[in-house]
């Protein structure tokens, strides 16, 4: 159905759709590749929300050369008024006169509807072209859209034997400098880096982009049920991007954090502790798609246990430290092998000295 001139120009489209990872978020990443004449006229990415979709800057570059053309974009016409008017629109107004598509918008506003007003208007449309290639790019957006929370990877540095730190708590540094570098690329393409107060005490992180420039710092969260974090905790330097999800009401602690610019969120008290699926379902309310969770074993532990996570991204330094050290993943002991948690390996590869192994959660 599709012929290799088709894939050539979709793949085109999907790397004009990758140059938006870092900035387009809560929006998704799309590229856009118009052909007429067996020549490319316009190509466009979406670059940030509130800025024009990947097919209106393709328009504009194709200009009268759109009339008759074929337009290849990797995510379906959007047909609602967001932020932007509906790109459908503008197609149809620009007379092309096919639309080939990756994949249809999971945006309840859009899902097939944008198809379908193209199809009225008379416009050919053919659909699924590396649509596995679109959806792995906007994992996190169609998660949100189809199951109302974010996309969830948890980075683990370990030994080879797995443990994550020494039993006095040191753990700096595991790994070396490749992998952490790499680990900035993971933030970078995040809408939000999650950890607990635990690490909060005991390493005092940033939680930004460093090694990389971006335009945009994902926002950072912490876990924090009783509101422990220290006022001089280096995430509530420029607080504006910090939240923090609490089970604690009491507004004299609650004023205190508030008061560095913090956002704090209360949510319902789960046993002392924050109830984290209420916390993914506020994180999707927030617009967040790709959520990158850099905790301890105690919270990893939890959100594993609680099945709110998708992926784990192992780095493995060629080391061992021994049983005395920590462990990486606090979980209730497993009784029969039945139980175990499977996952499988998406990816796998030598980084500096480290080894980066991505497995996901069998669902
Ligand atoms: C497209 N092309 O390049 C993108 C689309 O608030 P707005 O107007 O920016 O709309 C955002 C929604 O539009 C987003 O949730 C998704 O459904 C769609 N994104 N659609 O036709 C694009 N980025
Ligand atoms: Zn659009």
């Amino acid at each position: 159905m599709f012929t290799a001139l088709d894939y050539e120009y979709m793949s085109h489209a999907l790397r004009l759709a990758e140059r938006g990872l870092f900035t387009t978020s809560p929006n998704p990443r799309v590229g856009c590749v118009i052909v007429n004449g067996g020549k490319v006229v316009g190509t466009g990415w979406h670059e940030r929300a509130g800025e024009p979709h990947a097919e209106i800057h393709a328009l504009r570059k194709a200009g009268d050369l759109a009339k008759g053309a074929t337009v290849y974009v990797t995510l379906e016409p959007c047909s609602h008024h967001g932020r932007t008017p509906p790109c459908v629109e503008a197609l149809i107004q620009a007379g092309v006169c096919k639309v080939v598509m990756a994949m249809n918008d999971p945006n309840p506003h859009v899902n097939g509807q944008g198809k379908e007003w193209l199809q009225k208007a008379g416009i050919a449309i053919q659909a699924g072209l590396l649509a596995d290639q679109a959806e792995r790019l906007n994992i996190g957006f169609v998660t949100r859209m189809r199951h109302d929370r974010p996309w969830v990877r948890t980075k683990i540095a370990a030994s080879f034997d797995g443990r994550t730190a020494l039993k006095n708590g040191k753990s700096q540094w595991i790994t070396s400098e490749p992998a952490r570098r790499d680990g900035h690329k993971w933030r970078a393409r995040s809408c939000a880096i999650l950890t607990g107060i635990s690490s909060v005490r005991k390493d005092d992180p940033q939680l930004t982009v460093r090694y990389i420039t971006v335009s945009r710092q994902p926002m950072r969260i912490v876990v924090d049920s009783n509101l422990e974090t220290p006022l001089q905790a280096k995430l509530l330097q420029n607080a504006d991007t910090t939240w923090i999800f609490t089970a604690q009401t009491s507004k004299e602690k609650i004023h205190r954090l508030e008061d560095t610019g913090a956002h704090i969120v209360v949510l319902p008290d789960l046993a002392g502790k924050v109830d984290l699926k209420a916390m993914m379902v506020k994180l999707a309310e927030l617009g967040i798609n790709e959520l990158l969770v850099e905790a301890g074993p105690v919270l990893n532990g939890a959100l594993v246990t609680a099945g709110l996570v998708d992926e784990i991204i192992f780095y493995f330094a060629p080391s061992l430290l021994g049983n005395s050290a920590q462990a990486m993943l606090a979980l209730p002991e497993i009784g029969d092998l039945s139980e175990k948690y499977d996952l499988q390996i998406s990816d796998i590869r030598k980084i500096g000295m480290d080894v980066r192994l991505i497995a996901r959660f069998m669902k």
